[in-house]
């Protein structure tokens, strides 16, 4: 089962800085992560312009070509020009979440969006996000398609990401952080968890745990992460992930970009005080 990080994208005065965002990947990969999501949600992928999600893409592809790209975006002349990047820079594999804020978009609409996108890219991941898409792509609607290669479902229900591993070949990714050790045992194809951004670690470690078949050990490590992650979210959590990344992983990966105003001194402290009491009720620290 794949580890797969939804990278963070670092902004150093409202721009991309690129060398950060290739030193974090790269450590990223030595921790053990297996692929990095590109422009996910974590990585503010709604809130860059198409150029920006180019320079994301080429920075990260610079340290490997383990990389999945999410393109979504409800320009559809950008959302192509994106995959035909992917394919001129032999990038594997693309994802999108399906066209957002317009509600009530009946399905032949979303199966147009994906078969167009497939028409470019012959690897397309669906990232299905009905939280804040406003809209479940569901198994059926997958089948439909016809094209996709695989689900990163961000999604509580385990059920119903199991749903699409129904359909053959399908690789299917889970997205909550809470579920890691569920995807894992239950015979997902792996995780993306924006905690793998921070404690990459403790993934790797809840994966090995998971497939020595000791599930009580690997629980209480999942219970740890679902605690650093709910008192992150009390402080947002994506302006939050920047502060427990810099701390646990000891390098500077800037600032998110407003919207999501960055955490001032008083709040980091306090999220971090929060975060060292944590690991020391599961009595874990960094080797
Ligand atoms: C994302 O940040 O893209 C996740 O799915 C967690």
């Amino acid at each position: 089962a794949e580890i797969i990080v939804p990278i963070l994208t670092p902004f150093k005065g409202n721009k991309i800085d690129k060398e950060i965002l290739k030193e974090h990947a790269s450590s990223l990969l030595k921790a053990g992560v297996d692929r990095i999501f590109v422009n996910g949600t974590t990585g503010m992928g709604p809130a860059l312009s198409r150029e920006e999600k180019e320079t994301t893409l080429r920075a990260v592809m610079e340290v490997t070509e383990k990389v999945i790209f999410q393109i979504g975006g409800l320009n559809m002349d950008d959302v192509k020009y994106l995959a035909k990047l992917a394919k001129d820079l032999s990038v594997k594999t693309v994802a999108s979440y399906a066209p957002y804020y317009f509600t009530g978009l009946p399905r032949w609409l979303i199966i147009k969006y994906f078969k167009e996108i497939c028409e470019i890219h012959d690897e397309v991941y669906l990232y299905n996000y009905p939280s804040a898409v406003g809209k479940d792509v569901d198994a059926e609607t997958v089948s439909e398609i016809g094209c996709i290669k695989g689900v990163k479902d961000t999604n509580d229900s385990i059920n119903h990401s199991l749903q699409y591993k129904k359909i053959p070949n399908m690789k299917v990714f889970n997205g909550a952080d809470t579920l890691v050790m569920t995807a894992i045992s239950t015979g997902l194809d792996g995780t993306v968890s924006a905690a793998a951004n921070f404690v990459p670690d403790v993934l790797v470690n809840i994966r090995e745990r998971v497939l020595k078949a000791d599930i009580g050990s690997a629980m209480r490590l999942q219970f740890m992460v679902d605690e650093l992650v709910s008192t992150a979210k009390g402080f947002g959590y994506i302006p939050s992930i920047y502060v427990l990344t810099k701390e646990l992983m000891g390098y500077d990966v800037g600032e998110p970009r407003p919207v999501l105003f960055p955490l001032n001194e008083s709040q980091s402290m306090e999220l971090l005080n929060k975060t060292r009491e944590i690991f020391e009720k599961y009595s874990w620290s960094k080797k």
